[in-house]
Order: structure tokens, then C-alpha cells, then sequence
């Protein structure tokens, strides 16, 4: 039987400039979700990438005295470098400049003119190129500095040229119908209301094409024009799926979930559909937006430096614990904030204190009293069985949160089970039965064992460098460490050899300020 497949996207960055924190934290919160679904027995296809074309891009280059492709060059190694520091586990990481990308905007240009969507025309209107985007009059407004700024804060700028149109407006009911018969199509459900209420206001048609540059995909037939680049950064997602060649076997991961942030759900929830209803191609699973991240933390910036790069902050604080923190802090779909003392008391007390003590003080006693080999499993109690049931039961609780996309509610359960076990271990005093009742002392190290057994297993979904490192410490075999292996049939085989117990989160220690 094949598995069920499971395709999952970010946004594709603009590589303008190097990635920053807001790109860190949605590849790894993506890269969380992908995970879990792999550990789920799904097969996964995760995407990722960067959007090349466009104003901005163009602009910036200029600015820099070098050409669009070796910015793009220069910025997307900076992108995919990102992933590795992040321990991304993306399948792709695709460019928008590739000849595979070319092929496919192009393929579903032609598809939706054939559709009778396409018209050409002439645009005279606003656009905002930090966001490469259209507004209407009625979305801008002119503040005291005497210039005009959209809906999203940035400046826009009047265009008048000879543009191909999408037939936007012809998608209004359709679109409605979509929010309409399928909820949970946006969410979270804040984000679903604002896009129905912008397409209930009456949407307009879309301008497509570009004539006063030329980065950018030619649009078929009339190479004077290059698409719209969110015509084709949008197009990314079939791309890598094999688009047009919808009989390779890649194109069965199609149709994918998107997690984007805020800013950008007016594209993927409303132009999307509506270029994909127009080409006849099945529409996303889901289009899932996070919030937004804001650094509120004064001390950080003097003691750490520029913490907004997330190849700096993955040093100072370390992986594991920049995934943790903002996995575990903000709740996924609204904004958050981060700062030094935030990061520091999180990790410290969830990771180095609750699960790191755990699992050093139990391990470090197995290796001094039982000979360092998984202790024996005596007749368990209902103390035992509680917090072992109460393991694999975060299963299900964590199942459900990522399913729609709550990822703060599945680490809440996971680290519900580490509190408790703490409680558990505390009150078995395992230190004081190693005299008066041995046996018990080790089915209680057992239970403790395979209850940090379980809890590594959940846990490397959002933490997989040190959950593999818990894993190795209780000699867990590496096929034998996804979700199903959750049950009582995996459990620890007592006399398993262990290795010498490892500390795997060390606890941050506040240096002193440098003095300048
Ligand atoms: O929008 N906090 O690219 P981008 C959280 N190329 N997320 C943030 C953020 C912050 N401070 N700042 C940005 C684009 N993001 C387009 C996407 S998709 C077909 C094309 C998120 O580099 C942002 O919301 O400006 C987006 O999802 C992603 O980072 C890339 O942003």
C-alpha cells in the first residue's frame, strides 16, 4: 500500500538581502510540521526556495552596482545556508530564475488565457514595490511626510503602461464559495474573514505584466512583457511538483498546504485560487499564516550584537533552543515576541531544567546502579503505567494541534508529559529504594527511561539534533524512532547495553557584559 502523501511549502524568500529572523522562523516552523508528518508514516514532500524577479530585486541590485542574477546568486547561497544552520530537512529548495520555473509560469500562463482569462489592456494605478503590489486608490493614503503608502505601511508609486489583465473579477463568487464550502481553506480563521470581506468589497482585475524592465518571464507570445512577479513566484509550488508534466509521479504530492505570514494571504488566498481555477488545476489544501516577530528585547541587541540574523542567534543561544523557543513561545498563527531574558528563562526551564535534568539525574543512576543496561521492568503500579499512558496519549493531542497547524499546543502537551514525569520521579525516590527496595528502584528507572524514551521520539519533530542525541542515549535503533514506535511493544528492553549518559541541553549561563 503507498502512503498517504503530504506536500508542504513556505513562502519563497526575496533574496534582496540576507535571510532574517521572520524567514528562520517560518522555515523551521515548517520544517516542524514536515518533520511530524514524516514521523507520522506520511511521505513528505517540503519546499522551500527563493522568488527572484520583480522591481524590488531589480532596484536593489542597481543600488549595489551589480546585476539582478548575482544578487540573487550572492542572496539565495545565504538562503540555503540558512537552511543547514536550521536543520531544515526541505526535500527542495527551488529558484524562481530556473529553467524548470520558466517552463512551468509559462505553461500556466497559456492555460489561462486558453481559459479566455487573459486580456490585454493598459494599468494606471498604485503599486508598492517593497511589496510587489497593486492597491487601490482606496487602500492608500497620503501621510504627513506628503507621501502616498499602502495598506502594509510601504510607499507606493503611480504606473501607467500597457499591461496583459487576469480576469480577477470573474472569480469574485467562486472565491466566496471556496471560503464559503471549505473553512478551513485560510486560516487561522481571523485571516479567512479578512480575505472574504476584501473579496466580498468587489474585486477588480488583475494586472499581469510588466513592460518598463524585463527581469523577469517572458510572457508568452509577447516577449515586450514580463509576467507579474507574483504570477510566477506563486507558480513555484506546481513547479516543483513537476507542473506541466502533471504524469510524473512527483506531481501526486500536488495539492500542497502553504504557511506564509500575514502580509501575503491576499495572494495566496485569493489571486491563487483563482489562477489556479482558471487553469484547471486543483486548489492548495490550505493556506496557513503566521504572525509576525518583533524583537523587544533592549538588552539582547547590546549583549549578542545583531540578533536578527539567525546564523548569529543559532550560535549564541545554540539550535535546538532558538527551534524550542519560538516553536514553543509564540503561538503559532499570531505574532510574538523575543528577547534575550524570553529565550534564556524558556530554554532554561523546559529544556535544561525539566527534560535535561530528567533524563541526566535517571540515566546518570542507571549507569551507577544498574550496571549501565536498561534497568529491569519489575510488576508495574498505577504510578508507573499513568505517566507511561500519559506519553504515548501526548500522541494524539499533538496529532490534532498539527494538523491544524498549532504547534505551541503540540509542544505544550509533549512538555506536560516532562513536568509530570519530574512529579513522577520525585515522588518514587528511586535514590532512597535503591536500599530498601531494589527492585523498585529500577522499574522506576525503567519507567523514567521510557518515558524519556517516548518524549524523544515526539520531540524531534521541534528539536531533532537533541532529541536524536537522547534517542542514541538510550540506545533506541534508528529505524526504530518514528511515531508508531510510540507503543509498549518498542518498549526499552531491559539488559540493552546504554552508553555513558551525555548532558544534551546545557543550561545558558549569563556572561558578563562586555565593557566597551
Ligand atoms: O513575501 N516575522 O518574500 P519575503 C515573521 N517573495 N515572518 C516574516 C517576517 C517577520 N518579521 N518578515 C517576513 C515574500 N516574514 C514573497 C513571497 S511566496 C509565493 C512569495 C515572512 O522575503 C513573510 O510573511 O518578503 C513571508 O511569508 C516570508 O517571510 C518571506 O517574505
Amino acid at each position: 500500500m503507498s502512503r498517504e502523501k503530504f506536500y508542504i511549502t513556505t513562502a519563497i524568500s526575496y533574496p534582496n538581502g540576507k535571510p532574517h529572523i521572520g524567514h528562520a522562523y517560518e522555515l523551521l516552523a515548517t520544517d516542524a510540521l514536515a518533520r511530524f508528518q514524516r514521523l507520522d508514516g506520511k511521505d513528505v514532500f517540503f519546499l522551500t526556495g527563493t522568488d527572484e524577479h520583480g522591481i524590488k530585486m531589480l532596484q536593489t541590485a542597481k543600488k549595489e552596482g551589480i546585476t539582478p542574477r548575482e544578487l540573487a546568486d550572492r542572496n539565495a547561497a545565504e538562503f540555503r545556508r540558512m537552511g543547514q544552520a536550521l536543520n531544515a530537512s526541505n526535500d527542495d529548495f527551488i529558484r524562481t530564475t530556473e529553467e524548470r520555473h520558466h517552463a512551468s509560469s509559462q505553461a500556466i500562463w497559456k492555460a489561462m488565457e486558453a481559459n479566455g482569462d487573459i486580456y490585454k489592456g493598459g494599468y494606471a494605478g498604485w503599486y508598492s514595490v517593497r511589496d510587489e503590489a497593486y492597491y487601490g486608490e482606496e487602500e492608500t493614503e497620503v501621510r504627513a511626510d506628503n507621501v502616498r503608502y499602502g495598506p502594509q505601511g510601504t510607499p507606493v508609486e503611480w504606473v501607467e503602461e500597457e499591461s496583459y489583465f487576469f480576469r480577477l473579477s470573474a472569480y469574485q463568487d467562486k472565491l466566496l464559495a471556496l471560503y464559503e464550502n471549505q473553512p478551513d481553506f485560510v486560516g487561522p480563521s481571523e485571516r479567512r474573514n479578512e480575505v472574504a470581506s476584501f473579496v466580498k468589497s468587489g474585486l477588480k482585475d488583475l494586472s499581469i505584466s510588466r513592460t518598463t524592465f524585463d527581469w523577469g518571464i517572458p510572457v508568452p507570445g509577447d516577449e515586450k512583457h514580463v509576467m507579474y512577479v507574483w504570477v510566477d513566484a506563486l507558480t513555484n509550488y506546481i513547479t516543483a511538483a513537476g507542473y506541466p508534466d502533471t504524469q510524473a509521479p512527483s506531481w501526486g504530492y500536488w495539492p500542497a498546504t502553504h504557511i506564509i505570514g500575514k502580509d501575503i494571504v491576499r495572494f495566496h488566498a485569493v489571486y491563487w485560487p483563482a489562477f489556479l481555477m482558471s487553469a484547471g488545476i486543483e486548489l492548495p489544501k490550505r493556506v496557513f499564516a503566521h504572525g509576525f516577530l518583533f524583537n523587544r528585547g533592549e538588552k539582547m541587541s547590546k549583549s549578542v550584537g545583531n540578533v536578527i540574523d539567525p546564523f548569529t542567534m543559532v550560535d549564541h543561544y545554540g539550535l535546538d533552543q532558538v527551534r524550542y523557543f519560538f516553536l514553543r513561545e509564540v503561538p503559532f498563527g499570531q505574532d510574538g515576541s523575543y528577547s534575550h531574558e524570553a529565550i534564556v528563562n524558556r530554554t532554561n526551564a523546559d529544556l535544561a531544567n525539566d527534560l535535561g535534568n530528567l533524563a541526566q539525574r535517571s540515566l546518570s543512576m542507571i549507569a551507577k546502579n544498574c550496571n549501565g543496561v536498561v534497568p529491569q521492568r519489575g510488576t508495574l503500579v498505577e504510578a508507573d503505567t499513568a505517566i507511561l499512558e500519559q506519553a504515548s496519549a501526548a500522541l494524539a493531542i499533538a496529532r490534532k494541534a498539527m494538523s491544524e497547524q498549532a504547534i505551541h499546543q503540540a509542544l505544550a502537551a509533549i512538555f506536560t508529559v516532562v513536568a509530570d514525569a519530574n512529579r513522577y520521579f520525585a515522588a518514587q525516590e528511586p535514590w532512597a529504594l535503591k536500599k530498601t527496595d531494589p527492585a523498585r528502584m529500577e522499574t522506576v528507572l525503567w519507567t523514567t527511561a521510557e518515558v524519556i524514551r517516548r518524549v524523544g521520539i515526539l520531540c524531534q519533530p521541534y528539536i531533532p539534533g537533541s532529541a536524536e542525541k537522547l534517542l542514541d542515549t538510550l540506545a533506541v535503533a534508528a529505524d526504530r524512532r518514528d511515531f508508531e514506535h510510540l507503543t509498549d511493544v518498542h518498549a526499552l528492553v531491559p539488559g540493552t547495553a546504554l552508553p555513558a549518559p551525555q548532558p544534551v541541553f546545557p543550561r545558558y549561563i549569563e556572561q558578563p557584559e562586555a565593557t566597551a
